[in-house]
C-alpha cells in the first residue's frame, strides 16, 4: 500500500509540474486505452453513466493485458490520480479503491464538484511492470 502513495504522489507531482500547459492535450473522452509502455488495456465504466454534476459516482475499472479483452489480471493493483488539468487541481473527496475477485476494481466516492475537463490518471502495477493512461472526461452533461 505504501508503495501504491507513492506512486500517486509522483504522478501528482508530474501534473503539477505541467499544470498551465495543456495546449498539446488531447481532449478525448476514451473509456478503453492501453498504457504508455503497452502492456495494460485499461477500461472503465462509471455509476451513473454519464457521470452526474457535483455528484457522487462510482466506477468499475479492469485491466487486461495489451489486447483489447485479453486476460484480465487478478493481481493488478489500481490507483487513480484524478485532476483538473487546465485548473492545477483535484478532486474534494478520496475514493476508495477496491479489487473483487475477478480482478476488477470498485471506485466509490468520486465527485466532480466543477465543470470542464478532468483526467483521470490510471497507474496499473503488476510485479515490476507500472504504467498508466490518462482518461479525460468533459463534465458534465444536464
Ligand atoms: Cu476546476
Amino acid at each position: 500500500m505504501s508503495l501504491l502513495l507513492l506512486l500517486t504522489a509522483c504522478n501528482h507531482h508530474a501534473d503539477t509540474a505541467d499544470s498551465g500547459d495543456t495546449a498539446d492535450t488531447d481532449w478525448t473522452e476514451e473509456v478503453a486505452l492501453t498504457t504508455e509502455g503497452g502492456t495494460y488495456y485499461v477500461m472503465y465504466s462509471p455509476t451513473p453513466d454519464p457521470i452526474p454534476f457535483n455528484e457522487p459516482f462510482s466506477m468499475y475499472w479492469m485491466a487486461h493485458d495489451g489486447a483489447d479483452h485479453g486476460v484480465m489480471f487478478e493481481d493488478a493493483d489500481l490507483a487513480l490520480d484524478i485532476t483538473m488539468p487546465e485548473h492545477g487541481h483535484g478532486m474534494n473527496t478520496v475514493p476508495t479503491v477496491t479489487r473483487d475477485e475477478m480482478g476488477g476494481f470498485d471506485v466509490t466516492g468520486s465527485l466532480f464538484h466543477m465543470r470542464g475537463w478532468w483526467a483521470m490518471q490510471a497507474t496499473v502495477t503488476r510485479g515490476d511492470v507500472v504504467e498508466s493512461a490518462t482518461f479525460y472526461v468533459e463534465c458534465c452533461e444536464g
